[in-house]
């Protein structure tokens, strides 16, 4: 079939999947994006003629003259159109910072306290969506199959209805979905419950995730009336059917597991193991950001060498915290608690040629971050609240000698895949945590390996490629012609089936 007469595929999503490096001429270059979303998306955008539109990350007032021009060019190299949605100094303050990480983000993650409900940040959330969905009815046409990416994008759909786009129109949740009583808090929240079923298929991606949408809107819009018990739930609304499922999104295995062999990679794992020697490596891996655990993950490092004094001088945590939403005032102050606490672990124990924890404030390159993974005996990742937390993922792709463990929070959407190989924990139970490290630098290595066998097949089989093969598939139930199956996107060679 002629390439006109299939549907496309837009993606929109607040920031476009490459970065724009301003220069001092004026002009700007861009580097792509590396992301398992743009990985698993772009052979799919290039087989469909697809267009992905999106903030560049830098404002309206900046570059003004260059960006389309820069825009063509990166759509070239990707293969893909790029069109850009232009924002404002103000826009990013009330929309980005305000709206969505002042209000949307503490609230998904339940930490009302930290939510400022200000309504001016509601109204440029809706202005900015519509924004968006201006820029959808500006490059689609109809027939279109239009995916809209996570929490800064839930209004879009429904101002595109309004617009009068023509389309069928999906949204994916990255975030976790709060539960009734949480949800109630926002001002605004029969508002966002109604324009999300403006969506014809809505993902999140846990099972929790899609019974706390359903029980919102259940109480929000009592004329709702769920059909179906398994991962797709379905109603009717106005005529149209509205879908709900959970869609737990993963990594690119194949690409990771290559990656972990290189030669940088190697030369950078004897480089972090040169100075720790004998050591037992732990390791966090975050965003510096609240809803990760980072002060209560350091005080459980601090309880266990309190604890168990033979894990002293033996035992090491590398800490690394990347920069973000640095003009968000929580995230300035989560930091300068971090920074004290580490200083004071470090305080209390470092003796000659040991220091007990390594902190590392910067974003990593792809090889130190895929070294760290594969230096670290024990990988600690103790979110409070994480939609998936695909660091637990990366870090048992890429542990391909099978000798690692994770010590995973069970508030992580990644847990209801990796309980079988993990060893779970609740993050705000210091002594719970500290104990499951110990029992982590003790584990024999028969144990560690079959568990982390099961993760890793877990992993492979369900990767981000099929994320997005079954996420696709629901939202065309009733038209699958014209995309391609699973095995097309990334099939795995005989040699790294066996591999896991
Ligand atoms: P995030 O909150 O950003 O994503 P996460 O899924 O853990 O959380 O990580 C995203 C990516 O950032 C990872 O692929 C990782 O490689 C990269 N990264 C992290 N630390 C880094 C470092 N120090 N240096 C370089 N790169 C680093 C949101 C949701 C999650 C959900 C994802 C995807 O909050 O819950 O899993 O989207 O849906």
């Amino acid at each position: 079939m002629p390439d006109n007469h299939r549907s496309r595929l837009l993606i929109v999503s607040n920031r476009l999947p490459l970065k724009v490096v301003p220069g001092t001429d004026g002009k700007a270059t861009f580097e792509p994006g590396s992301g398992g979303l743009v990985t698993a998306l772009a052979p799919v955008l290039r087989n469909r003629g697809g267009t992905w539109i999106g903030w560049p990350g830098v404002n309206a007032e900046q570059l003004p003259d260059y960006l389309p021009e820069l825009m063509e060019q990166a759509g070239a190299k990707l293969g893909y159109r790029i069109r850009p949605v232009s924002l404002t100094q103000k826009d990013v303050k009330l929309f980005y910072e305000g709206f969505s990480n002042e209000v949307l983000w503490p609230i998904f993650h339940d930490f009302p306290s930290l939510a400022k409900f200000d309504p001016a940040y509601w109204d440029a959330y809706r202005a900015v969506n519509r924004k968006y969905a201006e820029a959808v009815a500006e490059h689609s046409r109809p027939g279109d199959f239009i995916w809209i990416h996570d929490y800064q994008l839930m209004l879009v759909a429904e101002e595109c209805r309004k617009l009068g786009v023509d389309g069928r129109f999906s949204f994916f949740l990255h975030i976790p979905f709060p539960s009734l009583g949480m949800f109630l808090k926002i001002p605004w929240r029969t508002e966002i419950l109604r324009a999300l079923l403006a969506y014809d298929l809505l993902g999140v991606q846990t099972a929790w995730d899609r019974r706390n949408l359903m029980e919102c809107v259940r109480s929000l819009i009592p004329e709702v009336a769920w059909r179906g018990r398994g991962r797709v739930a379905s109603t009717s609304l106005e005529g149209r059917d509205v879908r709900i499922g959970d869609f737990p999104i993963s990594i690119d295995y194949r690409g990771f597991m290559r990656q972990a062999k290189n030669q940088p990679v190697l030369q950078m794992v004897q480089a972090i193991r040169k100075n720790l020697t004998g050591r037992t490596v732990i390791l966090g891996v975050d965003r510096l950001d609240y809803t990760k655990g980072i002060l209560y993950r350091l005080a459980a490092f601090h309880n266990a060498l309190v604890r168990y004094p033979e894990l002293r001088e033996k035992t090491t945590l590398v800490q690394a915290a990347v920069p973000s939403r640095t003009g968000v005032p929580q995230y300035k102050r989560l930091r300068a608690r971090i920074e004290r606490m580490v200083g004071r672990i470090n305080g209390q124990f470092t003796r000659p040629g040991w220091i007990p924890v390594h902190y590392i404030f910067r974003s990593l390159s792809r090889e130190e971050l895929l070294g760290y993974y594969r230096a670290a005996d024990i990988a600690l990742i103790t979110p409070l609240k994480d939609g998936m937390n695909l660091i637990a993922k990366e870090y048992c792709v890429t542990n391909v000698d099978n000798d690692g463990v994770l010590i995973l929070s069970e508030f992580a959407g990644a847990a209801s895949q990796l309980q079988i190989g993990a060893l779970l924990v609740n993050p705000f139970d210091v002594m719970g945590t500290a104990d499951a490290v110990y029992r982590a630098c003790k584990m024999p290595a028969n144990e560690r390996k079959s568990r982390m066998r099961k993760m890793r097949a877990a992993i492979r089989k369900q990767d981000v490629f099929w994320w997005v093969d079954s996420f696709l598939r629901s939202a065309i139930a009733k038209d699958l012609s014209g995309f391609p199956a699973l095995d097309e996107y990334s099939p795995l060679t005989p040699a790294e089936a066996v591999e896991t």
